[in-house]
């Protein structure tokens, strides 16, 4: 993409409400737009990145056998008056009528949608186990939206749903979320913890959160500082298998790890070593229930088991807050000159800087090293502004591209470009005719 056709519309001042420092780097580096109190556009340099992190999100929900469809917005009360919760879920919920007096909500969380689409579909028990998901937008009339998309009041979810036919089979599933989770977080270059966690207006009786540790997270937690060594060993999972998984999922649950909902000071001190007890803040970017029959029952989701009964199907559902995780990306990973994005869901992977606009020499090595670069497939953000250098430097930093290469003439003299890597600053010289097979090489040790 060449600047100058492209559309960051980045901001010099920094916006005196933007509290955090994600909020605060997205505004400035064009990223959002606010329409409305928790309500936002995604610019284009923000899209990219949020489209990287669904993509993401995808691989691993698919990988781990569950199934993408696309459930609407707009969903009918009706619904939610079989479930009980049309009244229960209060204020958040953005209820309308349309032009026929009907009442429809803007849908929080599908439980009830789902079960309905399971319910008219699925009888038998050889249909299962199913896990049905999707990524849509949801909307929350949060009382106090904040923190830019971090809390927003519509905001993008990954949101799915287990079925099985007894309770071993959802908590496999449940415990398949749970690794599938930690593999998804991971990707994107965040270490998220997986703490006992209250149910809330879902409902259940097993929960566990995801929370990346960051000062301005707005969940209180209490943990083992031992869980922050654990590794991730489950490169190759087999999630069909039960054991597998719960072997998983028992390394990652075996600290104590809660947040403030269901915190226990004297468990706390009773089972953890008073040099190891870590009490912080983190951000939620996820969230698995296990609810047995909470939705079934009432909405009569049913299929005949081996035995030829019929019972009501266990359920859990599982959530990734898709568009809070970009914020949450950038509050674990940013320095004091802006966003320095992993490169798994960076929006570019390099930035091309001429330093000498007008120098013919330089813009031709740039011209010919963005076109080889885009004819490679890797993303190239190419700065053909008639900007000062420092001005050019400047941005590339605040959008945080992993690689950037500067084109001058001093380096030309002798042949040579320039490639910095964002997240160190390193910077190598590389003769003109080698600068794309370092950066390939480097893309690729760096993945
Ligand atoms: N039905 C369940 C699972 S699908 C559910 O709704 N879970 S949730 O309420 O925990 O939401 C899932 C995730 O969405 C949260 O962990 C959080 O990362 C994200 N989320 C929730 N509320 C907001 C919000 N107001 N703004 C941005 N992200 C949010």
């Amino acid at each position: 993409m060449r600047m100058t056709r492209y559309f960051i519309p980045t901001l010099r001042e920094i916006p005196s409400d933007a509290q955090i420092v994600s909020h605060r780097l997205m505004l400035r580096a064009g990223m959002i737009k606010q329409a409305a109190a928790g309500i936002y556009s995604w610019m284009p340099l923000g899209l990219r990145v949020l489209q990287k992190i669904e993509r993401i999100v995808h691989e691993e929900q698919i990988r781990a056998g569950h199934i993408p469809l696309l459930m609407p917005t707009l969903q009918p009360a009706g619904l939610w008056r079989e479930s009980g919760r049309y009244d229960d879920y209060g204020e958040e919920m953005l209820r309308i009528t349309d032009r026929h007096q009907r009442d429809l909500l803007y849908g929080p969380t599908n439980e009830e949608l789902i079960t309905d689409i399971f319910r008219g579909h699925v009888r038998s028990y050889r249909d299962l186990p199913l896990t049905l998901y999707h990524i849509q937008w949801k909307f929350r009339d949060e009382i106090r939206p904040r923190y830019g998309i971090m809390r927003g009041r519509e905001f993008l979810m990954k949101d799915g749903y287990n079925f099985d036919v007894d309770k071993e089979a959802a908590i496999h599933s449940y415990n398949r979320h749970m690794v599938s989770y930690l593999r998804t977080y991971q990707r994107m270059g965040l270490q998220a913890i997986p703490m006992r966690a209250d149910t809330g207006p879902i409902g259940g009786k097993y929960s566990h959160e995801f929370l990346v540790l960051a000062d301005t997270g707005e969940s209180e937690v209490f943990f083992d500082s031992a869980i922050l060594d654990l590794q991730f060993e489950g490169r190759d999972i087999d999630y069909d298998s039960r054991g597998n998984c719960a072997r998983l999922v028992d390394h990652w649950t075996s600290h104590y790890a809660r947040t403030d909902e269901t915190h226990d000071q004297d468990v706390f001190e009773e089972t953890v070593p008073e040099s190891r007890r870590r009490r912080s803040k983190g951000i939620e970017v996820g969230q698995i229930f296990y609810f047995s029959t909470k939705y079934s029952e009432p909405m009569g989701a049913s299929v005949s088991n081996a035995n030829g009964e019929l019972v009501n199907v266990h359920m859990g559902s599982h959530g990734i807050g898709v568009s809070r995780l970009v914020g949450a990306i950038i509050e674990a990973s940013h320095d004091e000159r802006g966003i320095v994005w992993p490169s798994s869901v960076a929006p570019f992977q390099v930035g091309i800087v001429s330093a000498a606009t007008g120098h013919a020499e330089t813009e031709a090595v740039c011209n010919a090293l963005y076109q080889e670069l885009t004819g490679l497939g890797i993303e190239t953000l190419y700065d053909d502004r008639t900007e000062r250098a420092g001005a050019k430097f400047a941005t590339m930093e605040l959008i945080g591209l992993p690689w950037r290469i500067t084109v001058g003439p001093r380096g030309l003299k002798t042949g040579q470009v320039e490639l910095v890597r964002r997240k160190s600053g390193d910077s190598k010289q590389y003769a003109t005719g080698e600068i794309v097979a370092a950066l390939c090489y480097q893309l690729e040790a760096h993945n």
